[in-house]
């Protein structure tokens, strides 16, 4: 089998491009602005077609970016009144002005870091590794914290994911990949028609401002109910409170199973000509429908449509640090912390 490509190229002042095509075709562009996918290219019908949003310049991804493609870290998701305890010491981080909140490790977290890279190129795959040190104290956050995130691009058409992280004191790590998908290619069109399944039995309610309140519900007559596939606009259309109150999706599923062995999610084209199977070690993932109105920027040329991407943010629900039953997002110096996700193109 032949080696899979790669190239590399200045992303603008600080940041680089590299550009990894696999023997099927398929190119997957990366940055080591945030440890970023930028671009995901399927041949498809002898046409390419951009299946995720992203930019096309470093600036473009620091004026207008919406976590298009970032890992995000120290803590996905809302940290309800920036406020947490480990072992009795209680931390508080800096919160949002708009709602009080700490969202995605708060301002210029993971994903506005400039990461290290290392490449390795093996028989077939490519991996490309991004490192950073998060330095104690960042965002509020104690603890030196070590993170690397390894993008493996095989020639099965996979994405791997696979995160590592190790700190010198007990702090939190709930990290997760923020891909934008739009199997279309055309960001003026919706996701609405995209086909989703999700083996989950239960979700995260949440409130209007997307904190996730406690309660676990059961997705049984639901709209919320992807057991069987379906389209996304079977929970646009309805009047679900829980859909009225966020615009779309913007919440956590409890997976019934984790691992590799049969997807946790999938996510098919309205022509069902190409799906992305999603494969996780994690227990949960945040489903988010991209609402942002007319708010969406420019992406390659086209103006982003409101719910122009969706979203499988796999990580330890939201919440974990305020309920019991969320899981455990605490990181001790002892434990290397390690996960894995998996997009595979079909
Ligand atoms: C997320 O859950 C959040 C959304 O509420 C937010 O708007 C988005 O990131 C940018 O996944």
């Amino acid at each position: 089998m032949k080696v899979l490509d790669i190239t590399k190229q200045k992303f603008g002042e600080n940041a680089i491009l590299y550009s990894l095509t696999n023997d099927n075709g398929l190119t997957m562009n990366v940055t080591n602005l945030g440890a970023r996918i930028v671009d995901l290219i399927v041949p498809i019908n002898g046409k390419e077609r951009n299946i995720v949003l992203g930019f096309g310049t470093e600036e473009d991804y620091l004026t207008k970016d919406m976590y298009f493609g970032a890992t995000i870290g120290r803590v996905a998701g809302r940290i309800k009144h920036g406020s947490f305890s480990i072992d009795d010491q209680y931390y508080q981080l800096p919160v949002s002005p708009e709602n009080g909140h700490t969202l995605h490790g708060g301002l210029n977290s993971f994903e506005a870091k400039i990461w290290e890279v290392e490449v390795e190129e093996k028989n077939d795959q490519i991996a490309v590794h991004f490192s950073y040190v998060s330095p104690s104290g960042e965002n509020g956050f104690p603890g030196e914290l070590k993170a690397r995130v390894t993008y493996s691009f095989t020639n099965n058409n996979e994405w791997i994911i696979d995160y590592q992280a190790e700190t010198d004191q007990p702090t939190l790590f709930n990290p997760t990949n923020h891909v934008y998908f739009n199997l279309t290619g055309d960001m003026t069109q919706a996701v609405g028609e995209h086909r989703l399944f999700v083996a989950s039995d239960q979700f995260a309610v949440v409130d209007s401002d997307t904190t996730v309140t406690g309660e676990l519900r059961s997705v049984a007559e639901t709209p919320f109910d992807f057991r069987e596939p379906k389209s996304v606009n079977q929970v646009f259309e309805t009047n679900y409170e829980q859909n009225t109150l966020v615009n779309g999706l913007d919440h956590p599923f409890m997976l019934n199973q984790t691992g590799f062995e049969r997807p946790q999610a999938i996510i098919t084209s309205p022509k069902q000509d190409l799906s992305v199977e999603m494969y996780t070690d994690r227990p949960a993932v945040v489903i988010f429908t991209a609402q942002f109105g007319q708010g969406g920027p420019d992406v390659r040329g086209q103006k982003l449509v409101n719910h122009g991407g969706i979203t499988l943010e796999t990580q330890i629900a939201p919440g974990a640090v305020e309920f019991e039953g969320f899981g455990d997002i605490i990181l001790y110096p002892e434990t290397t912390y390690q996960s894995r996700t998996i997009f595979k193109i079909k």
